[in-house]
């Protein structure tokens, strides 16, 4: 038996086997049933490369996604809310009956099949009318959300776990540093390094709302962790990987679970802020909240995909976003921070991201050691973009790629845990195919293939191979 498999033996039964999603990625539908704009729509067919619709169209087929999940033995799902769905102007007043009925119909579903549903509030997709106020860089932006998420609690009383928000760096880094997500700004530092506190204060609010109304779920939020070693042991490159460490992982960490950004986090963040000519805004009451939420989180979602490498960099910072899989194409230098490097020994996807599955296990012991506050973990994403090829209708599609990647991650994640890490559950980046935001439809991660002009599922060997784990338990 595999290192793995004894490992997988040793769970308890409600050990969580998910796939995930999120609405703008697989729902399809963006003009039905009354649902408004996100901030995506213009910008997509303005760029005209590709188009959010109909995505893996799961607005009409997701009792087959929910099938296919259950035959081939999960136990849960990662969805998101598409909150213009619910109120098309972002602002909460009447809601759209429609899009109520339509998470209603959903969930329902799910439960009926036996698959837990785990329910993000915001996956990157601001309404438009917000958006165009600023979005999180506008305080007013966290009251609409403090309203939307206290609508959810009270109408969705089927959802027992709540995420506020997912990837409150992936959204600010691609928004306002690497300009692939919109408004398309490059290295605006001071807007990223804000948008994070202020979502850190939305979720914070509606942390501490949903406790004081004493609903009966779990709550929590999601980081996507990308763990940062100096390339070699000098002073100058140690103190680069400090510094990308506390903006990557290290100010979120800090915010969720201390209440509070720590000296030695400010000192490394003020560096930043100084050297790109930025500042930020913390007021008192932003604190207090944090204070009161990082101990009322119940749950974490930890996304996991890759580590990064840096070395020493003083130069002009320059970015090149590798969104269409040509290898070796990607470029992170950030002014006085410090540059990503290939450090030979670990392997890349097409898409130039690391492959380095001890990056999960440092990042669980890490989170354990230094957050105490942190209490059940959920791996909410894990999983590899890779280039499926398909043969025929009859031939299961052959990913082993994939397979690997996740059966090297869920070893370390396991290891973590039988080391006393509170890992409770596990959902694979994706669970069918589906579009990824700056990269299109060619970036495949899903266990099931989508053929998106017919919109047909095909089984894929990872999610044969999940099934035989999950029987393993
Ligand atoms: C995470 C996001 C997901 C998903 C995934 C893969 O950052 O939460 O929405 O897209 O990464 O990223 P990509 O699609 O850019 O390859």
């Amino acid at each position: 038996m595999s290192e793995l498999l004894k490992l997988v033996k040793k769970l308890p039964s409600g050990f969580v086997w998910g796939g995930a999603t999120a609405a703008y990625q697989v729902e399809g539908g963006t003009k039905e049933d009354g649902k408004g704009k996100t901030m995506w729509d213009d910008y997509l067919q303005k760029q005209g490369r590709f188009s959010p619709d109909p995505a893996s169209d799961f607005f009409h087929k997701y009792k087959q996604d929910i099938s296919l999940a259950k035959e081939y033995g999960l136990n849960a799902i990662r969805v998101s809310i598409s909150w213009t769905r619910i109120f098309p102007e972002g602002r909460v007043t009447s809601p759209n009956s429609k899009g109520v009925k339509y998470y209603h119909d959903l969930f329902r579903v799910c439960l009926a099949s036996g698959i837990e549903p785990y329910v993000t509030l915001h996956h990157f997709d601001s309404p438009k009318a917000l958006f165009d106020q600023g979005d999180w860089l506008n305080r007013n932006m966290i009251d609409e959300f403090v309203n939307y998420a206290s609508f959810c609690f009270s109408e969705f009383y089927e959802v027992k776990n709540w995420f506020t928000i997912n990837e409150l760096i992936s959204l600010a880094f691609s928004q306002y540093v690497q300009g692939t997500f919109p408004p398309n700004h490059k290295f605006d530092i001071e807007s990223a390094i804000q948008a994070e506190h202020n979502e850190l204060v939305a979720h914070a609010k509606v942390v501490n709302k949903y406790k004081k109304k004493g609903y009966k779920g779990k709550i929590g939020l999601i980081h996507v962790i990308q763990p940062v070693y100096p390339m070699h042991k000098n002073k100058q490159d140690v103190h680069s990987a400090n510094l990308m460490d506390a903006f990557l992982n290290r100010f979120l960490l800090d915010g969720t679970f201390l209440g509070k950004y720590s000296k030695e986090t400010m000192e490394l963040i003020n560096e930043i802020l100084n050297k790109n000519n930025a500042k930020l805004e913390i007021l008192d009451d932003d604190l207090e909240q944090l204070e009161e939420a990082a101990k009322q989180n119940d749950i974490f979602g930890l996304n996991y995909y890759q580590n990064m490498t840096v070395e020493f960099y003083d130069g002009e910072s320059r970015i090149n976003h590798n969104g269409n899989g040509k290898k070796g194409t990607g470029i992170f230098a950030f002014h006085g921070v410090g540059k990503a490097v290939h450090d030979p020994s670990i392997p890349t996807t097409d898409w130039d991201w690391n492959i380095f599955p001890r990056g999960i296990y440092d990042t669980l012991k890490r989170i354990s050691n230094q957050y105490p506050n942190c209490k059940d973990i959920y791996i909410t994403e894990n999983g590899m973009g890779y280039k499926d090829k398909f043969i025929s209708p009859k031939e299961v599609i052959d990913d082993q790629p994939r397979i690997d990647y996740i059966d090297k991650h869920l070893f370390e994640i396991l290891k973590a845990r039988k080391e006393g890490v509170n890992v409770k559950g596990y959902f694979v980046w994706s669970l069918q195919d589906q579009f990824s935001w700056a990269n299109g439809y060619d970036k495949r991660y899903g266990i099931f293939y989508v053929d998106f002009k017919t919109q047909r599922r095909y089984i894929k060997k990872s999610a044969e191979w999940f099934r035989e784990l999950s029987k393993t338990m």
